[in-house]
């Protein structure tokens, strides 16, 4: 027992102390805080199931042994939102008190009567359509919850708080201007009354960050940079007298972690800028392609790791980080890993960001025009995808991850989308697996130097894979003490950008696949024991919860550009009690590379290297009524073609800059061109 008057000191200095420092206050929402600290249960009140990420439930009424009864409870379309070929639906339904909130790609909020699918109210965003500066697809990867509010990050870089009973708008806080480059698709973090959001826009020029609000008002708390000024930490690793670090990316694509016991929150960053042409910005590059950790207060830094050195393949950490703990060589250890573009799975000591397993800097191929860092950090352990390319017609050289380029195009894999893109890693605490989505592509790697304009794409080459190359997929079991494959399936199609997984206490992970089905598997065998066709892509990971005493599994499906799976605007929801049977069959997405984003309904006009970037056709997809006629511009510097494939179809032969050719579309049909000087570079026209 304590001494009163030992009490009496242990006050004086505790007062003194706050007086000093910062008064330590109430928690805001003790109850949202108690949520995310533990397991997900009953609820699921944040992006990556809690603080960890590792969208791992408690409940278990949905096992390994009743999961084949499996049916659909409801299924709610979303009325049209985000529900075109320009969208993504990459968000995990948020679920508290059975209510079900979700936000699509087009920043709509909605909330749901999770036993019913009754949609309650609806937040329409009225995001300026204009948007030029999306990377790869509208998208929102998801909301936050606290205080009453739910918080969402958009397009337009605004971070919004909505009342969660009415759906009103409490406040809304600028982080930054689309116009210079800048979106949100991150889902952000709450946590004892602060609200993270990392900023996205890798491709156009601009400085990562992560923003810390007050929830309560939406002030800004404060911004810390992923790239440092000239003078900062870290700019010894760009070239002195120069401000390409201030441009040079390094943006937050998913939601961060928080660990409240040591204080961290961590978050991994995007690729350098400009992506393929490393020519003018020599040296590591801080803090391109890291695992970070800040303190959760102040955002002061505390540790970084760096995945890829001096990037130039795109290689983004764009997976959100998991936080477990282990044991390894009898120690208890507290871990963090994030499954990178690279095929790896990146595990450290989440304490001080070193490797927990082993990560080994090791030479790597070199070109000096390439300013290429002369090593790499190599995992131990095994790639969830292949890291070699194979050498295709056309083409001159293939190599293996980290293989130089410059103007001559070269083939590499894993692609720069991928291995793992913006796909979350679940971790179950039961099998000691991460459940890793992986994409299996070929990609033509080419520099060529951009210009930086303000605001533009500025990305300095161009990667796509081979017109007709395959791609497919893996989902990969990793044994985090190992860094090993437990299992892997071979999937169909490639799903390193989709492929949304979560894992439960009943020894099941479920995934979604992008030709509409959604699948449950043994956690510890990988054995697939139930499937269901949503009759869209089913990309987004799933979540679970729980109402008047019945297991739901929900998730969204609705498509996703990067995966060229089927749009749409629906969440479905799954209860051993449900009634519903499935819906028929979307078409499945290509399994050869082609073309890819929305196709362009009448359109006349195709540029070629529009928008910055030298090696494309814009739009790269239309489609016309027989009879029509299109005018190819070259607006690029280059000299570019638009050839049909099948070259007896339509040639504009090679235009300078500024030339132009009409092609009149007589016969219907589907045909995909390249430009010949440059073939690696595509588009498609449907005749109807
Ligand atoms: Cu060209």
């Amino acid at each position: 027992m304590r001494h009163p008057g030992q009490r009496a000191i242990a006050v004086l200095t505790t007062l003194s102390f706050s007086l000093l420092m910062v008064m330590p206050a109430r928690a805001a929402d003790p109850e949202i805080d108690r949520l995310v600290r533990g397991p997900a249960g009953k609820d699921w009140v944040t992006n990556g199931g809690n603080l960890t990420n590792q969208r791992y439930s408690t409940l278990k009424q949905i096992d390994t042994t009743n999961v084949a009864q499996l049916k659909g409870a409801w299924m709610t379309r979303l009325k049209g939102s985000g529900a075109a070929g320009k969208y993504s639906f990459e968000a995990s339904p948020l679920v508290k008190d059975g209510t079900m909130y979700v936000v699509t790609g087009n920043d709509d909020v909605f909330a749901l009567n999770a036993k019913t699918g009754t949609i309650i109210w609806e937040y329409w965003s009225g995001i300026d359509q204009k948007i030029s500066t999306v990377c790869c697809g509208w998208v929102n990867r998801g909301l936050a919850m606290g205080e009453g509010l739910l918080f969402l990050g958009q397009l337009d870089a605004n971070v919004v708080a909505l009342n969660m009973k009415t759906g009103e708008v409490v406040w809304k806080t600028p982080i930054e201007k689309w116009e210079n480059g800048y979106t949100i698709t991150s889902a952000p973090l709450y946590y004892d009354g602060i609200v993270y959001s990392g900023i996205a826009g890798g491709e156009f020029g601009v400085r990562g960050r992560l923003t810390a609000l007050d929830a309560k008002t939406g002030a800004i708390l404060w911004r810390s940079y992923t790239l440092p000024a000239p003078g900062e930490r870290g700019s010894e690793t760009w070239p002195a007298g120069t401000d390409h670090s201030m441009r040079g990316g390094a943006t937050i694509w998913n939601t961060p972690a928080l660990d409240p016991d040591l204080g961290l929150v961590y978050f991994v960053t995007g690729n350098c800028g400009p992506d393929y042409d490393g020519s003018m910005r020599e040296g590591d590059n801080l803090y391109c392609a890291s695992m970070m950790a800040l303190k959760m207060k102040t955002g002061e830094y505390v540790w970084h790791f760096q995945q890829v050195h001096h990037d130039i393949w795109d290689y983004d950490a764009a997976s959100p980080v998991v936080l477990f703990d282990t044991v390894i060589d009898g120690k208890p250890r507290k871990g963090i890993a994030e499954a990178g573009r690279t095929g790896w799975v990146y595990i450290l000591d989440r304490t001080d960001g070193k490797p927990l397993i082993g990560i080994d800097e090791k030479p790597v191929p070199q070109d000096p025009r390439q300013k290429t860092a002369k090593t790499q950090p190599i995992p131990r352990g095994e790639a969830v995808v292949p890291q070699c390319a194979e050498i295709l017609v056309g083409y001159e050289k293939a190599g293996c991850i980290f293989e130089t380029f410059w103007e001559t195009p070269v083939l590499i894999q894993p692609s720069g989308i991928g291995g793992t893109n913006w796909s979350p890693v679940p971790y179950s605490p039961d099998t000691g697996y991460f459940y890793v989505p992986g994409t299996v592509r070929t990609s033509a790697f080419t520099r060529f130097g951009d210009k930086y304009l303000h605001g533009q794409r500025y990305t300095g080459g161009s990667q796509s894979a081979p017109i007709g190359s395959a791609m497919s997929g893996t989902f990969t079991a990793i044994d985090a003490k190992t860094n090993t494959i437990a299992w892997q399936h071979k999937t169909p199609y490639r799903i390193g950008g989709g492929g949304g997984s979560s894992v439960t206490a009943g020894g099941l992970v479920f995934r979604g696949e992008p030709d509409g089905n959604f699948l449950a598997l043994d956690a510890k065998t990988g054995k697939e024991l139930w499937r269901f066709q949503t009759g869209f892509g089913a990309d987004a990971p799933p979540v679970f919860y729980e109402v008047d005493g019945e297991q739901y599994v929900a998730i969204a499906t609705g498509g996703n550009q990067l995966q060229g799976s089927a749009y749409g605007d629906a969440v479905w929801a799954f209860s051993l009690k449900g009634q519903m049977g499935p819906l028929w069959p979307p078409p499945p997405p290509s399994t050869v590379a082609g073309p890819t984003g929305p196709i362009i309904a009448g359109a006349d006009t195709v540029r070629a290297g529009a928008n910055n970037v030298e090696y494309s056709f814009a739009p790269a997809r239309i489609r016309i009524k027989a009879g029509s006629t299109v005018t190819f511009t070259n607006i690029g510097d280059l000299p570019h073609s638009a050839t049909s494939m099948d070259r007896g179809k339509f040639d504009t032969g090679v235009l300078v800059k500024g030339q132009s050719k009409a092609i009149t579309f007589t016969q219907p049909g589907n045909f995909y061109y390249i430009c010949l000087p440059h073939p690696w570079q595509y588009g498609q026209v449907i005749v109807e």
